[in-house]
């Protein structure tokens, strides 16, 4: 667990430094905003450590969502809520879940709880 803290650290690092080295302000917001998950959201990202395609969800109550574009694509998530979200290989959040995310948490590559590419719901619960 804390070798994963400080991975995720340092890929944040490494973003930073990426936006200080481009010129334009504007591009610059355009990369920050793509790079993290505004706060309240759920986001899940095509590829690990965050890249690729982003998908956002925005729950204003417990309930379940089907995964759209990123649907069997997901291989990182920040969730950022302060509700649990849990994931389903199924849509409709049919069965039992597989994976579950804490409030406030992130999880820079979802093979090693065995739901890579798998996510096609998420629920939010109380935590
Ligand atoms: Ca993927
Ligand atoms: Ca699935």
């Amino acid at each position: 667990m804390r070798r994963q803290t400080i991975r995720r650290a340092g890929v944040v690092t490494l973003a930073m430094t990426g936006l200080l080295g481009i010129g334009l302000p504007v591009q610059a917001d355009a990369n920050r905003l793509a790079s993290t998950c505004d706060a309240t959201f759920f986001c899940l990202y095509e590829h690990d450590d965050y890249a690729g395609a982003k998908e956002t969800f925005l729950f204003t109550s417990n309930g379940c969502v089907n995964v759209g574009a990123l649907n069997n694509k997901a291989s990182s998530m920040r969730n950022t809520t302060a509700g649990r979200i849990q994931f389903y290989n199924s849509a409709n959040c049919a069965g039992s879940y597989g994976y579950a995310a804490a409030p406030r948490s992130s999880d820079s590559d979802l093979t090693n709880n065995g739901f890579d590419n798998l996510t096609s719901s998420v629920k939010r619960v109380n935590p």
